[in-house]
């Protein structure tokens, strides 16, 4: 799932150094000739492509970025150091408009690709630059030029790296609120989510992940029960799938057959998509005692086989959710990783994306042709009783 994800920052580039005006004066040289050496160029400001990175969350507590400023040239010829580039990091995929022209300034599609958004003012010159045949002690120099100031907006378009499975009313949605700016409604009644949402999870500087909050799954989803299975979709180019459960539900619901029942869902939506990576995060542990979820979590191991980590959380009160949130992010690094390193990995990837694909296309179509049919009886049904009135 895509969604954009904008940022605005403003660029400096450092000013060129002054030209320096001087004449050398030491004794026993009597008008010494001119010796004001040139200033130092600016420092400029690049954009760099890195792949580690996939939001432009940092950009919302950094805003300005300065390049250091040429420095004044000076007496004996000297001529001033040029002051350092800046070079800001920024995912790859990220577009770069210049926001008053609206001028499209670059894309930047690689990792290491970079581009100078702001140029560093020129050097200004020294007067030994202006001394000639007929002006042996000029008292020229001129000052180095402003660096270039842009405001640029930064755009990506950005894949959730973890996605929420779960019924409705788990509290899918609180977790994001809870890890995130995002702020989708929570409600204590089923289906209070009826489109996908997503939100950034920033653990620190220049780490964090996208999460994707779906609308709740129920048992006969793929016959159409609920709001139906299409919105799974979502969770296909994902790193990562948590599973959701309500560890204390207020009816009699058993959270294990529940949990069960959506595993069938999944895989009778895309068996590809059933084998990803599943996490479980068994929710609402305020309202259970430790031992209640310690007997909750073995019966996933024994009666479902549940073989990977199984966390406790209370998304209300984010209980739990900083330790969930700092191993997703190793796993999503990791799985970044070796995206960039390993071929194998990658191509392997890409296949079980596409086969994903093919199923879910096929799913989707099939599920299509079912309400189609459905309508049609329904519709076949009205035709007759308009027959018996008349
Ligand atoms: N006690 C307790 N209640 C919680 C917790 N997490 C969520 N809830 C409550 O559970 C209810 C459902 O939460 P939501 O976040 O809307 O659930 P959801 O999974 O997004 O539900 P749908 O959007 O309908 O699929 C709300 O009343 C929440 O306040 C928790 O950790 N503890
Ligand atoms: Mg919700």
């Amino acid at each position: 799932m895509k969604f954009v994800d904008e940022a605005e920052i403003t660029v400096e580039a450092g000013k060129g150094g002054n030209g320096c005006m001087s004449f050398r004066r030491e004794k026993f040289i009597p008008k010494g000739g001119p010796d004001g050496g040139d200033g130092g160029d600016g420092g400029s400001v690049y954009l760099v492509g890195d792949a580690n990175l996939n939001t432009l969350v940092d950009f919302r507590y950094q805003r300005r970025y300065k390049a250091q400023a040429g420095q004044g040239g000076m007496g004996a010829n000297c001529t001033g150091k040029a002051g350092e580039d800046l070079y800001v990091r920024v995912p790859v995929g990220t577009s770069v408009v210049d926001k008053f022209t609206e001028e499209l300034i670059a894309d930047i599609a690689e990792h290491g690709q970079t581009v100078v958004v702001a140029k560093g003012g020129f050097h200004g010159l020294g007067n030994t630059r202006f001394k000639s045949s007929t002006n042996r002690s000029p008292t020229k120099a001129t000052k180095g030029t402003d660096g270039e100031v842009r405001t640029l907006q930064l755009q990506l378009k950005v894949i959730a790296d973890v996605g929420l499975l779960g019924m409705p009313n788990a509290g899918k949605s609180t977790l994001l609120r809870a890890v995130s700016a995002a702020r989708p409604k929570v409600a204590d009644y089923p289906f209070t989510t009826l489109v996908p949402g997503l939100g950034v999870v920033r653990i620190e500087l220049e780490r964090s992940f996208v999460m994707a909050d779906i609308p709740g799954v129920i048992e006969g989803a793929s016959e159409g029960a609920g709001l139906g299975f299409r919105f799974l979709k979502h969770l296909s180019r994902t790193r990562l799938l948590l599973h959701l459960v309500d560890a204390a539900p207020l009816d009699d619901a058993d959270p294990v057959q529940q949990a069960q029942a959506i595993v069938d869902e999944l895989a009778s939506f895309s068996p590809t998509l059933a084998q990803k990576e599943r996490w479980l995060v068994l929710n609402k542990a305020d309202m259970a005692s430790a031992e209640q979820l310690a007997v909750l979590e073995q019966r996933f191991r024994d009666e479902l086989g549940w073989q990977l980590p199984i966390y406790r959380i209370s998304a209300i009160n984010s209980g739990g959710c900083d330790r969930l949130c700092q191993d997703v992010m190793r796993s999503v690094e990791q799985h970044r990783r070796r995206l960039a390193e390993d071929e194998d990995y990658k191509s392997e990837q890409a296949a079980r994306d596409q086969r994903m694909e093919l199923e879910i296309r096929q799913s989707i179509e099939r599920s299509r042709a079912q309400r189609a049919a459905a309508r049609q009886a329904l519709e076949d049904d009205d035709f007759d009783d308009f027959d018996d009135d008349y």
